[in-house]
Formats: structure tokens, sequence, C-alpha cells
């Protein structure tokens, strides 16, 4: 996971939400991709999910975690994913399921464009917990700024 700086200026927060390349293992079979603990996911974890079935025009989301990190791949598909660190935000394309997101603690996300039959899994390093969610952009900007 290689961290730069966005615009030459000094790393943020959100220059902290990285690509990640899952190891991609193919032959004349078709393709296996596979996602190691304390390698290409950098943290331990505990719980994956996935979202599909997401009906056109819907989207996901649109919360920040206080302590949870997490890995989001498009399995099948594609989405776009907007981090945002109460700052700066940016879209990040997934299309592949090789390359997926890094999302620190403390970044809203938000999912939309979902194509048809998308996939995106989730690799969380928490177990589910409420608490853990802020669900209010406004509480989330006060929490940034203490
Ligand atoms: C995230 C995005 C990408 C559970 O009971 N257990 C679980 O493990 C999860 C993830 C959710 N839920 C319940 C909580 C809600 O009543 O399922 C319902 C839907 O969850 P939510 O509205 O949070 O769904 P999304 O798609 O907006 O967000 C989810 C994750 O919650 C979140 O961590 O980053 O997917």
């Amino acid at each position: 996971m290689a961290v730069k700086a966005s615009k030459g200026g000094p790393v943020s927060r959100i220059d902290h939400c990285v690509d990640v390349h899952l190891q991609s293992i193919g032959d004349t079979r078709g393709s296996l991709i596979v996602a190691n603990q304390g390698k290409e996911i950098p943290f331990n974890f505990r719980r994956v999910y996935f979202l599909h079935q997401v009906p056109p025009g819907e989207s996901r989301g649109h919360h920040a975690h206080r302590r949870l990190e997490q890995v989001l791949v498009c399995v099948a598909g594609a989405v776009e994913v907007t981090v945002d660190d109460g700052t700066q935000s940016r879209m990040v394309p997934l299309v592949e399921p090789s390359t997926g997101l890094y999302i620190p603690p403390m970044i809203w996300r938000g999912l939309s464009r979902f194509s048809e039959s998308a996939v995106v899994l989730s690799i969380v390093s928490e177990k589910y917990d409420e608490a853990d969610y802020i669900r209010d952009y406004r509480d989330f900007q006060a929490e940034v700024r203490r």
C-alpha cells in the first residue's frame, strides 16, 4: 500500500484511501483472486459481507466509521466509491475484481452508479457495531474537527 499526497502537498487522511492489488492467479480454467490478511489486506479482518442486487440509481453507504478499517472490492460489474475526509473528497471507480480500495477510519464513503449485476465485497476489521457508525455528515465533520 503506497500512500502519496494527492496534490503534491502534505499527506492528508484521504491519501490513506489507496488501491489494494489482490493476487490474481489465472490459467485456462479462469481466474482465482486471493486476499491475504497482513499482505494485501493491511488489517486483521473479523467480518465479510457483500452488496448485490442494488437497484438502478440506488446508492449505499453515506456514513463514516470511527474505528472500522475496510477494503472494498467490486468482484463483479462496476461501482463508484466517493471517499471524503471532511476536507477533501475523491471518486474512485472500482471496475475490476483484482483491485480494491482500502478505507481507513473516519472517512465518509458513498457507493453509487452500481452497474447491473454488480457485487461489492467488503472486508472489515470490526464486528458489526452500530455505535461505530457516524450516519450524519454534520456529526462527521464535527468529529473530524475535534
Ligand atoms: C459500509 C457499506 C459499504 C447488520 O445487521 N450487520 C452487518 O454486518 C451490516 C453491514 C449491516 N447490518 C444491518 C444494519 C442495517 O439495518 O443491515 C442494514 C443495512 O446496513 P447499512 O444501511 O449500513 O448498509 P450500507 O450498504 O449503507 O452500508 C454497508 C455497511 O454497513 C458499511 O459498513 O461501509 O456497506
